[in-house]
């Protein structure tokens, strides 16, 4: 791992690169994986690296919606496994829910049971998804390979960072799917149940505390799951990147101007 001061301003960030570096060396991370990472990164310039207040409230709707799921289930690939191995951990506990690996490139078998024995390590528990069985209907990529006890058979699936041909065939399959997207704009993010326009990283630990906070609150959890318009919520994100621009361009000025 690179020296890296943590008073280097860009210091959590580059650690981040470097994770996912790291790991797909081994190939727990795809080869583009670190592509995927970096389109992130952009988007999450915009945002300011932290989350926007609006996409806190798409934290605790979608917080609601896993804690009234049947079954749900936390699809994992190579970049959130490497990312935030902890926190998905922590999340299926609050749920609790199940943990499927789910990946795009390389079904080779032994990229999804490196990935599900790295879960695991992190505290995942049992991960499915290593032997799937089961197929998403109308879905020609290798992401609709799914486990007949986990994707399969779940009512709520979360989908952190991925490409977009599978939210919309799993919506299509009855299942709703709360997506973790940066990209506003991506197929994901547009044909999920609800996106969470938000890292990973900042994501899935934020959902863990909210659904601890709203367990048993059974009233809460009706009227947030009502509340769920993702049409709405992408406009409230593309409200606030426009706000967030035009504020950093006055900055901008301002400064020139001295
Ligand atoms: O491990 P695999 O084989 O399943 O492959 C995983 C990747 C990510 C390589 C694959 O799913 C892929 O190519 O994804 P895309 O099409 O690049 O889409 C990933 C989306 O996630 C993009 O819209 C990125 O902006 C977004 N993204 C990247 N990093 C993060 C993120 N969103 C939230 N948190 C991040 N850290």
């Amino acid at each position: 791992m690179h020296d890296l001061p943590d008073t280097h301003p860009r210091a959590a960030s580059l650690r981040l690169r470097y994770t996912i570096a790291e790991h797909a060396k081994t190939g727990l991370v795809a080869e583009t994986g670190p592509v995927s990472h970096g389109r992130g990164e952009a988007f999450d310039y915009i945002l300011g690296e932290a989350t926007p207040a609006p996409v806190m409230d798409d934290i605790r709707a979608a917080a609601a919606l896993l804690l009234s799921a049947k079954w749900p289930v936390i699809s994992v690939n190579g970049n959130t496994a490497a990312l935030a191995p902890e926190a998905v951990a922590d999340l299926a506990k609050a749920i609790p829910a199940k943990v499927e690996v789910n990946v795009f490139y390389g079904r080779t078998h032994e990229r999804e049971k490196m990935i599900a024995e790295f879960l695991a390590s992190r505290g995942c528990g049992d991960v499915l998804g290593v032997d799937p069985q089961a197929r998403v209907p109308n879905l020609a990529s290798s992401r609709g390979s799914v486990d007949k006890d986990g994707i399969a058979k779940a009512d709520v699936v979360i989908v952190p960072l991925e490409d977009g041909d599978r939210a919309e065939a799993l919506v299509a399959w009855g299942k709703k799917v709360i997506s973790i997207d940066l990209n506003p704009i991506s197929r994901t993010a547009q044909t999920a149940t609800l996106n969470i326009c938000d890292n990973v990283v900042r994501a899935l630990p934020a959902l863990a505390k909210v659904a601890r906070e709203l367990k048993g609150k059974q009233d809460e959890i009706e009227k947030l799951i009502a509340s769920i318009d993702n049409a709405k919520a992408s406009k409230r994100i593309f409200a606030f990147m426009r706000e967030r621009l035009a504020r950093l361009e006055e900055e901008m000025d301002r400064r020139k101007k001295g």
